[in-house]
């Protein structure tokens, strides 16, 4: 029998559903896809060397895989190379030096247009990366393995500052800015980091958002900070501690513009960066990033996912903060030499048609979104799509949650012209790049709406069942990952254990994501979401533990259970169900309370959308909270199993509350609406 996805989201696949693509591009058969796939995998070392070769090294590696001591592995061992090289110093003395690296553009609009627009080329990125690694080094004495924490919008200043501590062998830790202070307080000090660039606000729909504000409530805790940087951003009045902080404008202005820093010789698996993401317990896990691996994967998936060409103008519509901005907006396309758009706000500000007016703008080829976006875009009605020309659109890609077909085929047939490549990247902050997609640029089998495609060339994936034998075809199972690949995190930062046992224990040999999926009957693969307590909100990765740690700290609350709520737009949304301690009533008042207390405590990306307050909630014998019943029960799907509950009473007090505020829910909004 199939399994019909009733996960997440509610739709059932159409397996059998197939789209070729239009001329142009070399499409393949599934089967022939497989062959190719298969010489890949029997020797997967030997097959990304040849990759890996095709990177400028500094020094050669001894070998292109050291597993001596699995699982940490390490990629192109004994080579020597330096990001920042291979992404600015190539291009800018090659004939790409006038050619435009970025194409920036703010949020805030005129009447006219865009307010404010940079355009940086990369001779302008040579010369500015170079004078902040000057600065860097210089005035901040930041030295090779130093940790630089960065909480920045979107801005030109973003990218280079990475680049630039990448020059100098500094990692670096970004933290989203929809994180809370005390969310940059753990981070900073798990990572003990030493310089801090911030800026003094960014704009978001149309709103000053303060940061500096929120990095000097963080660094009360934090002892390892001896300097902040302060980008000026809207001019928003901010405290400057003297002695500690320092205008970004005024320090660079001691530097000449011809300050030269030569690129650090960094072993290959040398640090890149550190990138918090969350897991199922309440802290975060530092996932680091190794240079030579990491790299390597960007430039194949760059060409194959992307099939990115000179002549495209590509647009990754990602924040930098996650994963996808640090791969695929800075990194990835650097290392191409491609010309990208980077734009700072929300897609649909000042109105809903912004993110089209960009492609027609700056006539992006190659666009990358999300399935938020993309249905969000959709609610808001064809018309402000068909009033842009987007006929330079040629390829395709959303990432970070399941696609549903309905919003692909819509997508597909507004934006990209049916049948060009258009597919569903699967990947995680932990794989540093793209696993499980279509890839245009060797081949493309048939599209399917919703389908992740197969794994890419060198990565061996599988759906395994409960015991860790392939899942039969249709069956839902876990994905993993079986062999080392370049990308892979070389650890979770000063916690090797957990690195072991998250990923390496659950199935011997291979990495454990934590998602399910399904392998279709060609080989396709469907993620469907996840199988442990992480949830994926609009694509931000969330982990309902650190939402339920901050409730708890709450004095009116005795224990937290958070979930995730299937939602039309965002895919999924948390929603609370919380026990009061005695003498506390629930009210509406205290509902606001802890939805605040929680954008408080983690940040406004951890909106609560609801708050149920229950008097018991569904726990085993053992007194552990079980979230699938809760998750069962706010998905409309049965409960399943119930055997070890202690209380079965708890699921009806569960149910009742979800259908009560339901029902608030809809009178308020028939007395609001007459
Ligand atoms: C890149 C990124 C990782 C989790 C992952 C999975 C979900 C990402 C997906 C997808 C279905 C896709 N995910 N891409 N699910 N189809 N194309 O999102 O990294 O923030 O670490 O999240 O996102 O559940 O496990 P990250």
């Amino acid at each position: 029998m199939r399994y019909l996805v009733t996960l997440s989201v509610n739709w059932s696949l159409p397996f059998n559903e197939k789209i070729q693509v239009a001329e142009g591009i070399k499409s393949l058969t599934p089967e022939a896809f497989r062959q190719l796939h298969e010489s890949s995998i029997k020797d997967p070392a030997t097959f990304w060397a040849k990759v890996g070769s095709e990177l400028d090294w500094f020094r050669k590696w001894d070998t292109p895989l050291d597993n001596s001591n699995p699982p940490f592995y390490k990629w192109f061992a004994g080579g020597e190379l330096n990001a920042s090289y291979l992404c600015v110093d190539r291009h800018a003395k090659s004939w790409r030096r006038d050619k435009v690296a970025f194409y920036w553009e703010g949020e805030p609009w005129e009447k006219s247009g865009p307010k404010d627009r940079r355009t940086l080329t990369y001779a302008d990125l040579y010369r500015e990366v170079n004078r902040v690694a000057y600065l860097l080094r210089s005035r901040y004495d930041i030295q090779r393995g130093d940790v630089i924490g960065i909480y920045l919008p979107m801005i030109p200043e973003l990218p280079i500052l990475m680049l630039a501590a990448a020059r100098i062998g500094a990692a670096f830790t970004v933290v989203f800015s929809g994180f809370s202070s005390d969310a940059l307080a753990d981070r900073f000090n798990d990572s003990n980091v030493k310089l801090v660039v911030t800026a003094d606000s960014g704009w978001r729909r149309g709103a000053v958002t303060p940061l500096k504000p929120v990095v000097d409530t963080a660094l009360a805790h934090v002892k390892s900070v001896r300097h902040v940087l302060v980008v000026r951003r809207s001019g928003l009045n901010v405290e400057m501690h003297s002695g500690r902080d320092e205008w970004w404008d005024e320090a660079l202005s001691h530097v000449s513009s011809g300050a030269k820093v030569e690129p650090e010789k960094m072993k290959s698996e040398d640090t890149l960066y550190i990138l918090y993401t969350s897991g199922t317990t309440g802290k975060p896990k530092g996932q680091v990033h190794d240079t030579g691996g990491y790299l390597t994967l960007l430039h194949a998936t760059m060409r194959w996912v992307f099939d990115a060409r000179d002549e495209d103008v590509y647009w990754c519509a990602a924040d930098i903060g996650w994963v996808t901005g640090h791969s695929y907006i800075v990194f990835g396309p650097l290392l191409e030499g491609v010309t990208s758009v980077m734009y700072e706000g929300a897609p649909d500000y000042p109105s809903p048609d912004r993110w089209a007016s960009i492609i027609e703008r700056y006539g992006v080829t190659l666009y990358y979104t999300s399935p938020t976006a993309i249905r969000s875009f959709m609610k808001l009605g064809d018309e402000w799509v068909k009033g842009h020309d987007l006929s330079s659109v040629r390829l395709m890609h959303s990432v970070g949650e399941p696609i549903n077909p309905a919003a692909y085929r819509w997508f597909s047939s507004l934006v990209g012209k049916p049948r060009i490549p258009f597919g569903s990247t699967w990947w995680m902050t932990e794989t540093g790049g793209i696993m499980i997609s279509h890839v245009p640029g060797v081949g493309m089998i048939p599209m399917k709406p919703g389908t992740n495609g197969m794994p890419i060339p060198g990565i061996k994936a599988e759906v395994f069942d409960e015991q860790g034998k392939p899942q039969k075809p249709g069956e839902r199972g876990y994905l993993v990952i079986q062999d080392p690949w370049p990308g892979m995190p070389v650890t979770i930062y000063k916690d090797p254990e957990r690195f072991k046992q998250v990923y390496f224990s659950r199935f011997k040999g291979a990495f454990y994501s934590g998602d399910y999926a399904v392998k279709d009957e060609d080989g396709y693969f469907w993620v469907l979401g996840r199988s442990d307590e992480v949830i994926k909100v609009a694509g931000h990765r969330l982990g309902t533990y650190e939402l339920e740690s901050a409730l708890v700290q709450h004095p009116a609350v005795a224990e937290a259970a958070v979930v995730g709520r299937p939602d039309e737009v965002k895919g999924e949304v948390p929603v609370a169900f919380v026990i009061l301690r005695q003498a506390k009533a629930p009210s509406e008042e205290l509902r606001r309370e802890l939805n605040l207390w929680v954008r408080e405590k983690v940040g406004p990306v951890a909106a609560l959308s609801a708050v149920y307050f229950v008097s018991k909630l569904p726990k085993t014998r053992s007194a552990k909270i079980m979230r699938r019943v809760v998750s069962a029960v706010v998905s409309d799907r049965d409960v399943g199993d119930t055997t070890t509950l202690e209380d079965g009473a708890s699921v009806d007090e569960v149910r009742r509350a979800y259908a009560e505020l339901a029902e608030e829910v809809k009178e308020s909004r028939v007395h609001s609406a007459t």
